[in-house]
C-alpha cells in the first residue's frame, strides 16, 4: 500500500510540476500547489487507513502502578490512568524478560475475570519462585510498554518482603516481614534436625482444630495471628534418641537487614513438660542464633513477659525452679524483640535452634509466628 501510495505521490508531484511549468506559474505559487496536493493526499490516506491512523496517533499510556511483594509473588496493581492491552506489556525480571501472555510464568488476576486488558483495580501477579528458582532476593522489576519500548516504572522488590511498597519505594525503607506469620507454609526457611521424628511443620489451627488431645491433655493449638504457626520440636512423638543425647531441631533463614533497623522481633510460644535449669546446659530450651553465634541474650534480647521462664548465656526455657519438669505447661505467645542495629545494612544468618535433652519422658515444642524487622 506504502508503495503504490509513494508511486501516486510521485506521479501527482511530476503531473503538478510539468502543469505549473506549462501555465507559467512562478515558484512560490506552484510550491503552495503542491504543499496543498500532498496536504489532500494524507488526509486520504487517513480517510483509507483507520489502522495507520491509530499507528500514527497511539501514544505511551499513563498509568499509575502500585507494586509491591507478598512472601513470593510480586503483584503489579492498576491504580489509575489508561487501560492497556496485555500484549502491548512486557515485564522485565532480574534482566528475564516475561511476557505476560505467557500463563506457564505469569498468573494475570483481575477484578473482571477474562479481560484481556490491564484496567483499573487489576493486578498482575508474578509467580517470582517459579521465575528466580528462589526466594528471598532483591530484584530490579521494569514494565515496558512495547509499542514505543518506554519504561513505564522501574522499582526494586524483595521477594521476601511483604511490606506494602508504593511505586519507586525500596524495601529498605519498608517494615520488612520476613515469611510473617507462616500463612503461606515455610517457604523461605531452611529445617535442619539431629533426628527426623521431630515435627516441624506450619501447624493451621482452622484445620487441625483450636485445640488438640496430647497425652490427654487439650493442648492450646491457636496461632498468635491468622490461621497458621510454626511447630519445631517434639509434639507428635516423644523425644528421639537414647537418654541424655542432645537434641538439636533448627530453622534458619538468609536475611538482608535493611540499613535503619533497629530490631527483630518474633512471637513464641513453649509447651511440654520439660524445663530448663538456670545457668546450666540442661533440659529443653531454645536458643537464637545470628550467623551461626549465641545472640547476646542478657543484653540484645527483651521479652515482654519473663514470667514462668529463665534466660541466661545458654538460651530461653522454662524455670525449673517455676515448674519443674514432669507437669505440662503453656507459657502463651509472648514477644522477642532482639536489638539487630550492628547488623544494619549486612546479610545475616538468623536461626532458631531447639534444643533437648533427651530422656523420651518430657517432650517439649515451641511454637513461632509473626517474625518482624523494624
Ligand atoms: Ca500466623
Ligand atoms: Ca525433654
Amino acid at each position: 500500500m506504502y508503495r503504490a501510495l509513494k508511486k501516486r505521490i510521485y506521479t501527482i508531484k511530476i503531473v503538478s510540476i510539468i502543469m505549473v511549468s506549462k501555465r507559467g506559474i512562478g515558484p512560490v505559487a506552484g510550491l503552495v500547489i503542491f504543499m496543498l496536493i500532498i496536504a489532500s493526499l494524507t488526509v486520504a490516506v487517513y480517510t483509507l487507513s483507520p489502522k495507520l491512523v491509530s499507528m500514527l496517533t497511539r501514544h505511551t499510556p499513563n498509568t499509575i502502578f502500585n507494586i509491591y511483594t507478598s512472601q513470593e509473588d510480586v503483584i503489579i496493581e492498576h491504580k489509575g490512568g489508561d487501560s492497556i492491552p496485555y500484549s502491548d506489556l512486557r515485564v522485565k525480571l532480574a534482566n528475564k524478560a516475561i511476557n505476560l501472555s505467557n500463563s506457564d510464568y505469569v498468573v494475570i488476576l483481575d477484578t473482571s475475570g477474562n479481560s484481556s486488558t490491564f484496567d483499573v483495580m487489576d493486578k498482575i501477579i508474578i509467580k517470582c519462585c517459579k521465575i528466580l528458582g528462589s526466594v528471598n532476593k532483591t530484584v530490579k522489576l521494569e514494565i515496558i510498554y512495547v509499542p514505543s519500548s518506554v519504561i513505564l516504572v522501574t522499582s526494586t522488590v524483595n521477594t521476601l518482603c511483604v511490606a506494602k511498597l508504593s511505586q519507586g519505594e525500596s524495601p529498605e525503607t519498608a517494615e520488612v516481614i520476613v515469611n510473617s506469620g507462616f500463612e503461606k507454609g515455610i517457604i523461605g526457611w531452611n529445617i535442619s534436625a539431629t533426628h527426623k521424628r521431630a515435627t516441624v511443620k506450619v501447624v493451621n489451627s482452622s484445620v487441625e482444630g483450636e485445640t488438640i488431645n496430647i497425652l490427654g491433655v487439650k493442648v492450646n493449638n491457636t496461632p498468635h495471628s491468622g490461621n497458621s504457626y510454626l511447630v519445631m520440636g517434639y509434639r507428635e512423638y516423644r523425644e528421639d534418641g537414647h537418654a541424655g543425647e542432645h537434641e538439636i531441631v533448627k530453622i534458619n533463614i538468609t536475611l538482608t537487614i535493611p540499613k535503619d533497623a533497629k530490631t527483630l522481633s518474633f512471637w513464641f510460644r513453649l509447651q511440654g513438660w520439660d524445663s530448663k535449669i538456670k545457668n546450666a546446659d540442661a533440659y529443653d530450651y531454645f536458643k537464637i542464633l545470628i550467623n551461626g553465634k549465641d545472640i547476646d541474650y542478657i543484653n540484645q534480647l527483651t521479652l515482654d513477659n519473663y514470667t514462668g521462664l529463665v534466660v541466661d548465656k545458654y538460651g530461653i526455657g522454662r524455670d525449673n525452679t517455676f515448674l519443674p519438669w514432669g507437669h505440662y505447661w503453656d507459657s502463651g505467645w509472648r514477644k522477642a524483640t532482639i536489638n539487630i542495629s550492628q547488623y544494619a545494612g549486612k546479610t545475616i544468618d538468623f536461626a532458631i535452634v531447639m534444643r533437648f535433652f533427651s530422656d523420651n519422658i518430657a517432650r517439649t515444642w515451641l511454637c513461632l509466628d509473626d517474625f518482624s524487622i523494624k
